[in-house]
């Protein structure tokens, strides 16, 4: 097992990281930036190095200061967290190349999986479902638009390298696909180097659902079951649960069983959610595998009791997967509110400012991840995640009745949040009775 690893991140990921590793008897390293210098989660760590400016391409995304950093420390293991290098393929051979291993999978598997084209040809390969459309890039118009006539309209043009909603482009006629190949190409150059664009068909209406797998560098490879994500606004989550509501228990077991599949089949090892679109008759459609470990990790823990971020540093330190999966099972429910430095009443602009008060809530199911504390002055550099409440409960009701309990109890004074829009989103009868999907909250907002 490593002895000392590093965190290439920063804010509450960072202090999850330090909690687990803690556990297994492991020292951190923090790296942060000039913005961080005497941030709250730099208690927790054993050793803090700062590593630049506060833009985080000077910092958090510099890879060689943060190698540099990893080599003064003399760290066996680089953590990324998510966002910033989580899926990065270059990193994660540079680490490869220096000896520190990335707590992640390989760059090989990281690559593989992060080419959405590539990606889909693997899931088909592993009999994963997939929405029709283009086996390849596109490399003639004539070629997306037969593929279109045969699927029929609507279709979406997506980016290989994309994600989270970037260079996409949805047509309902010829006319259209063709402008949007043009953009989405050019949109796609312009923003990751890669101009490969392909075509499938555009469902109208769906349920955001992903499934965590975990994968070991033995061959193994288990799900941890489903979660929603369906309340979302700009393709910034608000609300995830798990397990994901309105999905029978015949269909969750194609579901998760079709994801398990398919990092089995790609060698893969670490943790990763399989994305997929859920239509009106639960039929799932795959639409990309996350390589990292995701900001809503912890509503699956919730439900498992399993700690999938120390299972990510065992694995990575070559152990076996600490558990089977007939060992996993799903306890109640659990739902995970993001708690934002925004204003729900000025289109969620960042507030970034000084927490005057900061209360959390407690209590039998609740879970507070965050890095704050009152009198912290929330930086303007980086996201505006404060923290996440996480309740579980037995039953949704259940997890409801406690969130809506615990928000009250989240007092946070001196900028906006997001508590308030929570309150009434879990008092909606659509949000209760699960009418949800991933349109919604814009329509409810609008
Ligand atoms: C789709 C789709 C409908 N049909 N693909 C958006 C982000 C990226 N992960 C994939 N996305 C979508 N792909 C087909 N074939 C609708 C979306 C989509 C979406 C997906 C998940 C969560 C929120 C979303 C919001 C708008 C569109």
């Amino acid at each position: 097992m490593f002895s000392r690893i590093l965190i290439a991140n920063r804010g509450e990921i960072a202090l999850r990281i330090i909690r687990s590793a803690r556990e297994l008897g492991i020292q951190t390293v923090c790296v942060f930036s000039e913005a961080d210098r005497g941030a709250p989660w730099l208690d927790y760590c054993d050793d803090a190095v700062c590593i630049g400016p506060p833009p985080a391409s000077e910092s958090y995304l510099n890879i060689p200061r943060i190698i540099s950093a990893a080599e003064v420390a003399n760290v066996d293991a680089i953590h990324p967290g998510y966002g910033f290098l989580a899926e990065n393929a270059h990193f994660a051979e540079i680490c490869r190349s220096c000896k520190i291993a990335f707590i992640g999978p390989s760059p090989e598997s990281m690559s593989a999986l992060g080419d959405k084209i590539n990606c889909k040809k693997l899931a088909r390969q592993s009999n994963v479902p997939v929405f029709p459309g283009s086996e390849s890039a596109i490399e003639e118009k004539a070629e997306a638009l037969q593929i279109a006539e045969e699927i029929g309209y609507p279709v979406i043009v997506k980016a290989s390298a994309g994600g989270g909603g970037r260079g996409m482009r949805i047509a309902h006629n010829r006319v259209s696909l063709e402008t949007g190949i043009d953009a989405a190409q050019a949109e796609a150059q312009a923003a990751f180097g890669n101009g490969a664009v392909y075509v499938e068909k555009f469902l109208e209406t769906a349920r955001h659902v992903e499934v965590q797998v975990m994968g070991d560098q033995h061959g193994n490879a288990v799900h941890l079951f489903d979660r929603d994500c369906s309340t979302q606004r700009r393709h910034q989550k608000l609300i995830e649960e798990a397990p994901a509501p309105g999905v029978d228990p015949d269909k969750r077991d194609k579901l998760c069983t079709a994801a398990a599949r398919l990092i089995q089949s790609a060698g893969y090892s670490g943790a990763a959610t399989v994305e997929f679109l859920m239509d009106d008759d639960q039929l799932f459609y795959m639409l990309e595998v996350n390589t990292r470990v995701q900001v809503e990790h912890p509503v699956t823990e919730m439900i498992t009791g399993i700690d999938i971020v120390a299972a990510m540093i065992r694995v990575s330190a070559g152990e076996p997967l600490p558990f089977t999966q007939d060992e996993i099972s799903i306890r109640g429910h659990a739902i995970e509110c993001r708690i934002n430095a925004e204003d729900p009443d000025h289109n969620f602009a960042p507030r970034p400012g000084t927490l005057s008060r900061f209360d959390v809530p407690g209590g039998p199911g609740v879970r507070v991840d965050t890095h704050c504390r009152q009198g912290y002055r929330i930086p303007p550099n980086y996201d505006s995640l404060i923290g996440k409440l996480i309740v579980a409960g037995r039953d949704r009701e259940h997890a409801i009745q406690r969130t809506l309990g615990a928000l009250t109890e989240f007092q946070i004074e001196g900028i906006p949040t997001t508590i308030g829009l929570h309150r009434r989103l879990l008092k909606y009868s659509g949000f209760i009775n699960a009418e949800i999907d991933i349109h919604y909250l814009e329509r409810l907002l609008a």
